[in-house]
């Protein structure tokens, strides 16, 4: 059984592992994706193993404040780069629907085409408006020191809520000296991006989207006390711990049984 855009056999045990691995190496053909992703990705594939490749109640919390956040913003931008726009456009779209935020292309790894080739692929899942791209990231963040320093005017220079899905934590640790609110999504809680943001989700970005959109249109009805009230309660030193645990404990109670897969039965 083949699925219609790929060659991949529906019944291979990681068929869609390597769906997303075909999508991404796809997008470097595209300039979406810059070469360093494929590498992130495999990073992230890595610890979502150890996460157990599903959404976490820690994880879940983290959305949820996430979610409250970018609706109580007065200005919040969804930051995009090559990997969020590769894996998940049509959601970071519909998000910045759902909330009002503004969509906004930065990049690490600025080669030329890269932002256009990005533009292209949000428009096509449905935006309207897409900030930062070429000579409209004029303003520079001495904060930051990487291309990633220079942003729209309109967009990330005067945001008050940034979300940043797979990051590089030199930003991260950047915006949130500057007095903003950074949300991460990171499945590796000991990156520095994870350690830094405000909220950090620590699940796979192609899980928590879809997640963070529709907890954006239940919250979205909640007053503002309410939503103030989902945050104040939120703590990320104990989502990112709880994160950790989870990662430790499903490690060690698979060392005690010595088994990850059951292979025909041998041990
Ligand atoms: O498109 P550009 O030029 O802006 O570059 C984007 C990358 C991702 C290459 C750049 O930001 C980078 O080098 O990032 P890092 O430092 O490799 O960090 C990426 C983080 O994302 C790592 O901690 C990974 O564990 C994590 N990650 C990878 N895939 C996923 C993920 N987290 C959530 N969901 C994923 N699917």
């Amino acid at each position: 059984m083949m699925s219609s855009d790929t060659h991949v056999d529906d019944r291979h045990p990681r068929a869609e592992s390597i769906r997303i691995r075909e999508k991404l190496t796809h997008h470097v053909g595209t300039k979406v994706l810059a070469l360093a992703g494929l590498i992130a990705h495999g990073r992230g594939e890595a610890f979502d193993y150890l996460l157990g490749e599903e959404t976490t109640p820690a994880g879940m919390r983290a959305i949820t404040a996430a979610a409250a956040a970018i609706l109580l913003a007065e200005h919040p931008v969804l930051s995009v780069n090559g990997n969020a726009a590769a894996l998940c456009a049509e959601a970071i779209v519909r998000l910045s629907q759902v909330t009002g935020a503004k969509l906004e292309v930065n990049l690490y790894h600025r080669q030329p085409g890269r932002e256009e080739a990005i533009e292209a692929l949000l428009r096509e899942a449905g935006a309207r408006e897409v900030l930062g791209v070429g000579a409209a990231a004029s303003a520079r963040l001495d904060e930051i020191n990487s291309d990633r320093r220079m942003v729209d005017p309109r967009g990330i220079y005067s945001a008050d809520v940034v979300f940043v899905p797979l990051e590089d934590g030199d930003r991260t640790e950047g915006l949130v000296k500057m007095g903003k609110t950074v949300i991460a999504v990171d499945l590796n809680p000991l990156s520095r991006t994870a350690q830094y943001a405000t909220i950090t989700i620590v699940d796979n970005l192609v899980r928590a989207m879809p997640l963070l959109v529709s907890e954006a249109e239940k919250l979205k009805s909640l007053d503002k006390d309410a939503l103030h009230g989902t945050l104040s309660s939120y703590s990320n030193r104990e989502v990112l711990g709880e994160s950790m645990r989870i990662m430790e404990e499903r490690l060690h109670a698979l060392g005690e049984k010595g088994v990850y897969l059951e292979i025909d039965g041998k041990k």
